[in-house]
């Protein structure tokens, strides 16, 4: 059966306290329309997720965007999945490509992170991608079906983690690859997903990331094996997040 979608926003790190009322007119557009087709979830930077999760408008899940791998300790600037479950939130994004370029995160300390985000009973957000001289040089599949197997857990479930396909030169650029493309992926990554995980790797839900926005949802979601958007710079706008949601 096919994974109901989930349309997740990644704030980054953008939002202050302010930003509430971008999450209430979410939450308005969700009272009015019909959505309950797919999940929503909105991940806000650190400081804002116990408030958020808080006053989270009904239909509207709250997560972070990255964790430690440890429960607690001398970790100085870091918090830990416990703490963010703690706050309320649902999901943790981990692999984002901009920790992995910005904090050097490789796939063996995601999928470490990913493991925390389990063992706190909260689903993982998992994100693979190959650069733009990934795919020029054809290692697309290479790259992000090697991140894959090295990032998400053995525990992984369809109910505890999501994987998330961002090709990192469409981030944030405008730009995006075509449907076929996304389609190619996608689907090779489910194929792995089925490899590992037997019949349960059908149920994982494999979300598109990388400049997506209300005139180009539809037809990324139509696209095989796409079970909902990663959405950052159009997530902060609620008129643009509601718009994607409607896609879907
Ligand atoms: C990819 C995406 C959100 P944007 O990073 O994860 O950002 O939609 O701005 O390309």
């Amino acid at each position: 059966m096919k994974p109901t979608a989930l349309v997740a926003g990644n704030w980054k790190m953008n939002g202050l306290a302010s930003s509430q009322a971008e999450l209430e007119a979410l939450g308005n557009y969700l009272r009015d329309g019909d959505t309950a087709d797919c999940g929503v979830l909105i991940c806000p930077p650190f400081t804002l997720v116990a408030s958020f999760a808080a006053n989270a408008p009904e239909g509207v899940a709250i997560g972070a965007q990255d964790c430690h791998t440890n429960k607690s300790g001398a970790h100085t600037g870091d918090i830990s999945a416990e703490m963010l479950r703690d706050a309320g939130a649902a999901f943790i994004i981990v692999g984002h490509s901009e920790r992995r370029a910005d904090h050097g995160e490789d796939s063996a300390l995601v999928c470490a992170k990913a493991e925390a985000v389990l063992a706190e009973g909260l689903t993982a957000i998992v994100c693979v991608g190959e650069t733009e001289a990934e795919r020029d040089a054809g290692k697309t599949l290479d790259i992000v079906l090697g991140q894959v197997a090295a990032s998400v857990p053995a525990e992984s479930t369809p109910e505890n983690t999501v994987v998330a396909y961002e090709p990192v030169w469409a981030i944030g650029t405008g730009r995006t690859p075509t449907v076929e493309d996304v389609a190619e992926v996608h689907t090779a990554i489910r194929g792995a997903l089925v490899e590992r995980f037997g019949e349960a790797g059908n149920g994982f839900r494999i979300l598109y990331g990388g400049s997506v926005k209300p005139s180009n949802a539809s037809e990324l979601m139509a696209a095989d094996n796409v079970n909902g958007a990663l959405v950052g710079g159009a997530s902060l706008k609620a008129a643009d997040f509601n718009g994607i949601i409607d896609a879907y």
